[in-house]
């Protein structure tokens, strides 16, 4: 056979062995094969130098026009190829995206919490500002600059949980961070302080941790009558348009005067019922006008400033709203109570 005859036959058989391969691993096999460096390609080119010149140019533009041939078929079936592997590989990994999923179950916003966030909501529509402090706070802001001296009841062990660190004491009120409000900012001042708080108490009414909302309003010429628009404000938009409201003369240490703010009873409308414990009436709050000892305290000139303040036990309202007569089960965790909350905001 010629040289010529030689480099035709083997494109043929080289085009006819491209067609018939199966998969990528043969068809990059019979590439090294025809056109490798030590390829029978290569192979036979290996005597073109004893070719005179003119048949060498000859036969060299022959072998160009089989490699390219080659090549062409290659990468022909190289793309067939590789369809055919993706179409295998997606049958072999089919998903059936019509099948259910597993069941997720959703969750429900704790009743205290909704009740915390509505609150604070009215307020904040008022114009009041969210503060926050921390919830192992000084002694000093706790008690001492609210005019709480240190043989005062509030003060005892019985209600106060004591830290292992002089002077520190997990807060019972949230009024600390009134504290640090009137310290840090100068009047005029509007601001909440939701949280969570810590007292010595344990029953079907009080718990050793509860949460607080209470409210700081200072400024020249605030006085009584802000308190009580405020306030019944607020009460008309937790227990509605028609809630009755009084106010009741109490006593603070923090507030002169002070006071206790009722609600008529929203389970028995007035007539006396176990949870008004016949009264009519239910006690939602304490409030007053700050005392000048505190604003002395905290660098406040009571001569010009004048505020008014309140708290309130987030719980005790959560309980009223959904009706529920202890206050254990808020704490407990127990998913048959905290699901009935489902879809309550
Ligand atoms: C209450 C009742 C009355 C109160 C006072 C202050 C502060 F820091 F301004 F002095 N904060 N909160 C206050 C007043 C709290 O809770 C029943």
């Amino acid at each position: 056979m010629s040289l010529k005859e030689q480099i035709e036959s083997l494109g043929k058989e080289a085009v006819e062995l491209i067609k018939k391969a199966e998969n990528l691993s043969s068809l990059s096999a019979l590439r090294v094969e025809y056109l490798g460096k030590k390829g029978k390609l290569k192979n036979i080119l290996k005597t073109l130098g004893k070719l005179p010149p003119e048949e060498r140019k000859e036969i060299g533009q022959l072998a160009n026009r089989v490699k390219e041939e080659i090549e062409t078929v290659l990468k022909e079936k190289e793309g067939e190829l590789k369809a055919k592997a993706l179409e295998e590989e997606l049958r072999k990994n089919r998903i059936d995206i019509t099948l259910p999923s597993g069941w997720i179950e959703a969750g429900s916003s704790h009743p205290v919490i909704s009740t915390l966030i509505e609150i604070s909501e009215t307020f904040i529509s008022m114009g009041f500002s969210v503060a926050e402090g921390p919830e192992v706070e000084e002694e000093k802001y706790n008690f001492d600059m609210l005019n709480i001296p240190p043989d005062h009841p509030a003060r005892d062990m019985q209600d106060t949980f004591f830290v292992n660190k002089d002077g520190f004491v997990l807060r019972t009120h949230t009024s600390p961070v009134q504290i640090r409000a009137m310290l840090t900012r100068k009047p005029p001042i509007a601001v909440i302080a939701p949280g969570r708080v810590y007292r010595k108490d344990a029953d079907p009414t009080h718990s050793p941790m509860f949460h607080q909302i209470e409210g700081l309003m200072v400024d020249e010429n605030v006085t009584f009558k802000d308190l009580k628009g405020i306030l019944k404000i607020f009460l008309e938009s937790v227990f509605g348009k028609d809630v009755k409201i009084r106010f009741r003369p109490s006593y603070f240490p923090f507030t002169e005067p002070s006071a206790e703010v009722d609600i008529g009873c929203t389970v028995c409308g007035g007539s006396g019922c176990r949870v008004c414990k016949g009264t009519g009436w239910l006690e939602i709050l304490g409030c007053g006008m700050v005392d000048p000892n505190v604003f002395e305290a905290v660098g406040i000139d009571p001569e010009k400033y004048t505020g008014f303040a309140f708290g309130l036990g987030v719980e005790r309202i959560a309980m009223l709203r959904y009706r529920i007569n202890d206050i254990r089960l808020l704490f407990e965790n127990d998913m048959r109570f905290n699901h009935q909350f489902k879809g309550i905001r």
